[in-house]
């Protein structure tokens, strides 16, 4: 699965070419995984390229560069507007954004005073996270046996390289085991997430995500939906979820930038309700792509326009 390439690559100050965005080995973050990161998706509407809540996905770069003392050497609006311009300057219509802030090329050794912040903006295509008829038929996920970290190991609320360490663990499982994503328990044993996804289930007429103090990221398209579901009508809680609790549901589904809004068909070879996409999560994905794609108004504002004169600057 190699990646489709896009001209350029954005790193400290810099538009580079792509096969040029390289990295000295001795790097801090190569050997300790010091880095923090974000995923944001633009959209293809008929004015244009539209990203999706750009504001809320570079204040938590911000948020996880601070939990880790990185002092980021740009501001917020200065990162926001690089990622307009990396998607003008690309000529992409839809695309994935990949912001990075990472300790580098100094000295090797865990202790990281001294390392520069570099930070580097890449936008590139990227389609279905779980393959292509994943939105509408849905996937089969098992219960990793790798939990997700303890509140006072890693900071789930950083979205850091570190914990994709734990995420590759609960990923390789999966697959390994021939499913199409693990879903993580915390270590109290409740729901957490997946290895990229925040998840929600449906049960008895409510729809329920773990809270943030279920070891979750603090996911953006997660807090989209609640806010989308509670607009149309439905009853949203956080509750800490049990995980017989995922087999008796209605529906499951996951959210995130990169595997949008996924229905969960199985756990554990369990069918979830009748094993097929449900009318909740149907109705909440039309409700989401329809404000993407801008094909519904955008009300809730969170949508970025990329100026086509932003290629320029
Ligand atoms: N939890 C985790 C662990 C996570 O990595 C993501 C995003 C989410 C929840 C959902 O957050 P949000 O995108 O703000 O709704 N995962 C990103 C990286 C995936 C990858 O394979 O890389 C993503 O979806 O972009």
């Amino acid at each position: 699965m190699a990646m489709v390439k896009s001209d350029k690559i954005w790193m400290n100050g810099q538009f580079v070419a792509w096969d040029d965005a390289k990295v000295h080995v001795l790097s801090h973050v190569l050997h300790y995984g010091s880095s923090v990161f974000e995923g944001i998706r633009a959209y293809h509407t008929k004015n244009g390229p539209a990203i999706f809540r750009l504001g809320e996905h570079i204040e938590r770069l911000m948020q996880s560069s601070k939990i880790y003392r990185m002092k980021v050497p740009y501001s917020a609006e200065q990162i926001e507007r690089v990622c307009l311009e990396t998607v003008a300057i690309n000529n992409l219509k839809e695309c994935y954004i990949r912001p990075l802030v990472y300790r580098g090329y100094a000295h090797v050794g865990v202790n990281p005073i001294g390392t520069p912040i570099d930070v580097m903006v890449a936008a590139y295509p990227w389609g279905k996270y779980l393959g292509d008829d994943a939105l509408t038929k849905g996937v089969a996920v098992k219960i990793g046996t790798w939990a997700r970290m303890a509140p006072n190991t890693l900071p789930a609320m950083a979205k850091a390289g570190g914990n994709y360490l734990n995420s590759q663990l609960l990923k390789l499982e999966a697959v390994e085991d021939g499913y199409a994503e693990a879903i993580a328990l915390d270590t109290q044993g409740y729901v957490s997430e997946g290895s990229g996804e925040n998840m929600f289930i449906v049960i008895k007429g409510e729809i329920i995500t773990p809270p943030v103090a279920s070891s979750i990221l603090a996911g953006i398209t997660r807090s989209s939906v609640m806010k989308l579901a509670n607009d149309m009508g439905y009853s949203v809680r956080e509750a800490v979820v049990p995980r017989e609790m995922l087999y008796i549901a209605d529906e499951v589904f996951f959210t995130g930038t990169a595997v949008e809004i996924t229905p969960v068909t199985s756990v554990d070879r369990i069918e979830i309700g009748n094993g097929e996409r449900g009318p909740v999560t149907k109705a909440i994905q039309d409700a989401f792509f329809g404000i993407v794609n801008g094909d519904l108004p955008d009300r809730y504002g969170w949508l970025s326009m990329v100026p086509q004169s932003a290629a320029k600057r």
